[in-house]
């Protein structure tokens, strides 16, 4: 494989050419599409969050005006910030004026602490971080301030709130700017190339820390655009964003850029609660929305629970608007599956996707039993799928296997990572995601598990091998497996294993405030302890994971 100076592993040239033949990449920046968009429907909202409506010519103005400011820092093509927000305009704004500048954002969760930041800044020499002040009572400023002094090519703190002395003003940084047409002509003359970087996206992490995923502006583009012809997506979409949006799902899936590119409206609220989500689809008019299992199971409880005491619903259906919940993320129950029209009024499309690329989808007119029981195909003509024994054989369909995938939207390897690159694509740059997938012969794919060693809560994904590492600095730890554990709502938590030196003892709450300290996102952080004699091993001397999922979760069992 090839790689380009910065890192980022470049598709074959003939792929490339074929892709561009096709159509599937248009070398049009993604502030472009979004230029395009404003043109057409200016007047129009393109953004919510709470009191802040903001209209397609504003965002316009916005994106060139806070493009400009961030070269006035000194922000140069290609370098990165490091964002770190929450679900807010200023997320919205940020993304388009990098975009439109050719700086790139790192998509840092709200999650994440210290030792997630610290070395996502480093490995993507961000010279910038962007923030919230707090959030819930977490100074995201000092930890950002802290993550800056430790990062060598950091120089900017950029801060949306309340803004300590020498960092920069992020509102003030995304206002409006003089002069929109001379800004336009500006960036327009100087716009990334197509095949320039325009994010970094985070991987699920199978091993160790996350890896970064260098998105295109060419294959985001069309990931995007295949997304909002398979979904729908309309200038009469509204669309809710939910999930942290720094994940490609409500990102680009199609999600929020899927929306600004059709002329759509975007409204931002910062947690799926259901009595928040359902007032905000009832205010605003939502027709389509992104969950993961975990957040349908609440809102269909929530909906239950009030179909209950409601005797008139007529006037009281908050979701009459929904058109379209999208689910994804982790798998889909097929009995919840079947809930979602009856109780909720929105038709169901499944999604099994990757930051990585790959999204397949139930298409809107599908059949009940494909919607309820399979996580659909691919968007795009394009995306070649294999499903491989462990030898790499072709397994017929109807036969679960590893799901092997190339495209115009799936990359052909992680950002400086060459060693892992080797084992996660193979030589002839297909991409092996870990899940184990049956295709039917009609085409769907059905998630049938996976042999990464990743644990799913609730489609926040956690890496064993992370997780493992850093409790190994435990003193009394001789042996460690973090494995996931059966749950109602999240489908799997963490659960650790362990073996200690003799003599010595350890809790949970051990467990927990060594990581806390350590600085880890706090849905890393294993909620159960089992303290062994012994860890069993395979046949080839390998821990075996398998009998310890069982083992925890017959241990579950017993205890009702
Ligand atoms: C089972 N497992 C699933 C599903 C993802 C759209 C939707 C999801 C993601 C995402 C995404 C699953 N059933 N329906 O980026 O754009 C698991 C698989 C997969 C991994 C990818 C999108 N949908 N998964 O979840 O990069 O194991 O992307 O390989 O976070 O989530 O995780 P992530």
């Amino acid at each position: 494989t090839s790689h380009t100076r910065d890192g980022a592993v470049p598709w074959p040239p003939e792929d490339a050419a074929r892709y561009r033949a096709k159509g599937y990449w248009e070398d049009k920046p993604l502030g472009a599409y979004i230029l395009e968009a404003a043109d057409r429907f200016p007047e129009r909202t393109a953004l919510v969050d709470g009191d802040a409506r903001i209209s397609y010519r504003e965002l316009a103005d916005r994106m060139d005006a806070a493009a400009g400011r961030l070269l006035d820092l000194g922000l140069r093509q290609d370098d990165r910030i490091l964002v770190q927000l929450p679900n807010c305009w200023q997320f919205t704004v940020l993304t388009l004026a990098c975009f439109r500048a050719g700086i790139v954002p790192v998509m840092a969760l709200p999650a994440h602490r210290q030792f997630e930041l610290s070395y996502l800044a480093e490995l993507s020499e961000s010279r910038a971080i962007a923030v919230r002040d707090t959030i819930k009572d977490f100074s995201h400023q000092d930890l950002a301030k802290h993550i800056a002094a430790g990062t060598p090519a950091m120089s900017h703190v950029l801060v949306s709130g309340r803004v300590d002395q020498g960092n920069v003003d992020l509102d003030a940084l995304l206002a409006p700017g003089g002069d929109p047409i001379n800004a336009r002509k500006q960036f327009d003359a100087a716009a990334p190339a197509g095949d320039d970087t325009a994010c970094f996206l985070l991987s699920g992490g199978t091993t160790g820390l996350p890896k970064l995923i260098t998105r295109t502006h060419n294959d985001y583009a069309y990931n995007i655009k295949a997304t909002s012809a398979v979904t729908n997506v309309t200038a009469d979409t509204v669309y809710l964003g939910t999930l942290p949006v720094s994940h490609n799902f409500p990102l680009a899936c199609p999600g929020i850029l899927g929306v600004l590119f059709a002329g759509g409206r975007v409204v931002m609220l910062p947690s799926p609660e259901p009595g928040k989500a359902f007032a905000a689809i009832e205010r605003e008019g939502v027709t389509l929305c992104t969950a993961v299992p975990a957040v349908v199971q609440r809102w269909l409880e929530y909906r239950q629970e009030t179909d209950r005491q409601e005797t008139d619903r007529q006037e009281t259906d908050q979701l009459e608007t929904l058109e379209v919940l999208q689910v994804g993320g982790s798998r889909l129950a097929d009995e919840i599956a079947r809930k979602v029209k009856p109780v909720l009024g929105a038709t169901l499309q499944q999604v099994f996707g990757m930051a990585e690329g790959l999204i397949n989808m139930t298409r809107l007119d599908d059949p009940e039993d494909v919607v309820c029981t399979t996580q659909g195909r691919p968007v795009s003509e394009a995306d070649e799928i294999r499903i491989v024994d462990e030898s790499g054989t072709d397994l017929p369909d109807g036969v679960a296997g590893a799901i092997l995938t190339r495209g115009p939207y799936t990359p052909r390897g992680y950002y400086r990572a060459d060693e892992h690159n080797a084992r996660a694509f193979t030589p002839d740059g297909w991409y092996g995601s870990g899940d184990i997938v049956e295709r039917r012969p009609d085409g769907n794919l059905v998630v049938q598990g996976r042999d990464k060693d990743m644990i799913n809560r609730g489609g926040e994904k956690i890496s064993a091998e992370e997780i493992e590492s850093l409790v190994y600095r435990l003193d009394a730890v001789t042996l460690a497996a973090a494995v996931s554990m059966p749950d109602a709502l999240l489908g799997e938590k963490l659960c650790l294993f362990v073996t200690l030196k003799p003599g010595t003892a350890l809790t949970l709450s051990d467990v927990q405030e060594s990581l806390r300290r350590t600085g880890v996102a706090a849905f890393k952080i294993p909620e159960k302890l089992v303290v062994v004699d012994e860890i069993p091993t395979t046949k080839v001397g390998k821990i075996n994971k398998k009998q310890l999922r069982e083992e925890v979760a017959r241990m579950l069992q017993a205890s009702g």
